[in-house]
């Protein structure tokens, strides 16, 4: 099974034109619907965005692999971990992927046949991340957020310019397919993208060096799902990305030149009551990555394996809780309302980027 790839231009033509679902025609309710459909049977999506060009997503790459290829010493000076890594670099070995630490997890995944298992895992993640914050926030919010500025290493006068404008332009992208979505799910268009604004949306990209860490069946990001509301990232030059279906099968994403890839977070899981659930995922070395290293060789191109992440979220005081009617589903009351912000505190936690839950950020 391939996943298909939903272009955005006529969704997006017609917003142009118009503000209101009703004008909808069915060649594009019937588009929605496929959004909506694939989200849930996947947990993924492949969208074309003319907005967001193969350059711009390879202008923020290479500015990446410039970064990644840095000293470590000179990334530490990048790093917070008394911010809990939440603004600027997230060395290697920090993060815990969720399925070394999550019992309900590692029940579910004995279930699965064989075939299916993620690559076998013994510690954190070998993957370096960096943490960029994206958008406005709340000036009065009951999650007082890092008061923080963001950080920028030194050396690099372009890295504000290329985080805002990739960040702010992934942004658009997913509020377009949160829009298709919430009108494929039988909401009003906005019932997402309402809740999104001023979310505190993180431009994140992972950054795992293929020289050291190149061996096929080594894991850059273990089994897990993502806590927020949607992820989306642009194409990277490595693949390894490997997602689970709905109904458990194993599948190997292949993103085309071009492409954006969306995955579905916990936060639209919970306002869907399990609908679209969460979709999980890892990123292992295959035979695809050690090829597509070979030819990173011969063509003297940097081994770090970038990806161009951003963690889309719900905004910190918006309730979480089944949406319209989502509420009347039988799996609602699995989903209880709760603050956005508190439940990311919740989840922080338990994969090791945050202080015990109650302890101030
Ligand atoms: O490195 C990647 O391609 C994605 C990693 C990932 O799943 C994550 O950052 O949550
Ligand atoms: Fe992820």
């Amino acid at each position: 099974m391939e996943l298909p790839v939903i272009d955005l231009r006529s969704y997006l033509e017609f917003s142009a034109r118009s503000q209101t679902e009703t004008d909808l025609d069915p060649q594009l309710v019937s588009l929605c619907l496929e959004v909506s459909r694939t989200l849930a049977d996947t947990g993924a999506l492949l969208v074309k965005d003319p907005r967001c060009s193969a350059e711009d997503n390879d202008r923020f790459i290479d500015m990446m692999e410039k970064y990644f290829e840095q000293p470590e010493e000179f990334k530490r000076l990048q790093e917070r971990p008394h911010l809990h890594y939440q603004v600027g670099v997230t060395p290697e070995g920090i993060e815990v992927p969720r399925s070394l630490v999550d019992q309900e997890i590692q029940e579910k995944l004995k279930s699965l046949p064989k075939e299916y298992q993620p690559a076998p895992l013994s510690g954190p993640d070998p993957k370096w991340r960096y943490m960029w914050r994206v958008g406005p926030r709340p000036e009065i919010t009951q999650f007082k957020e890092l008061n923080s500025e963001p950080v920028i290493p030194e050396g690099f006068p372009e890295w504000k310019d290329t985080m805002d404008s990739w960040g702010y332009k992934m942004i658009s992208a997913i509020e377009t397919v949160a829009e298709m979505a919430g009108i494929g799910f039988g909401l009003p268009k906005d019932a997402f993208t309402s809740l999104m604004k001023q979310g505190p949306h993180l431009l994140a990209p992972t950054g795992s060096d293929l020289k050291r860490y190149g061996q096929e069946g080594t894991v850059f990001a273990g089994y897990h799902y993502d806590l927020n509301f949607l992820t989306i990232h642009g194409r990277s030059r490595f693949p390894g990305l490997n997602i689970w279906l709905r109904n458990g099968q194993k599948m190997e994403v292949k993103v085309p030149v071009g492409c954006l890839l969306i995955q579905a977070g916990k936060q639209i899981e919970w306002l869907t009551a399990g609908q679209c659930m969460a979709g999980m995922h890892e990123v292992v070395v295959t035979n695809r990555t050690t090829d597509a290293i070979k030819r990173a060789l011969e063509q003297n191109r940097s081994l770090w394996r970038v990806s161009s992440t951003l963690f889309a979220h719900i905004a910190s005081d918006a309730v979480l809780k089944p949406l319209g009617h989502f509420a009347d589903t039988p799996l609602a009351g699995k989903y209880p309302p709760m603050c956005a912000g508190e439940f990311v505190e919740q989840e922080l936690s338990v994969i090791n980027l945050k202080g015990k839950k109650g302890e101030p950020l």
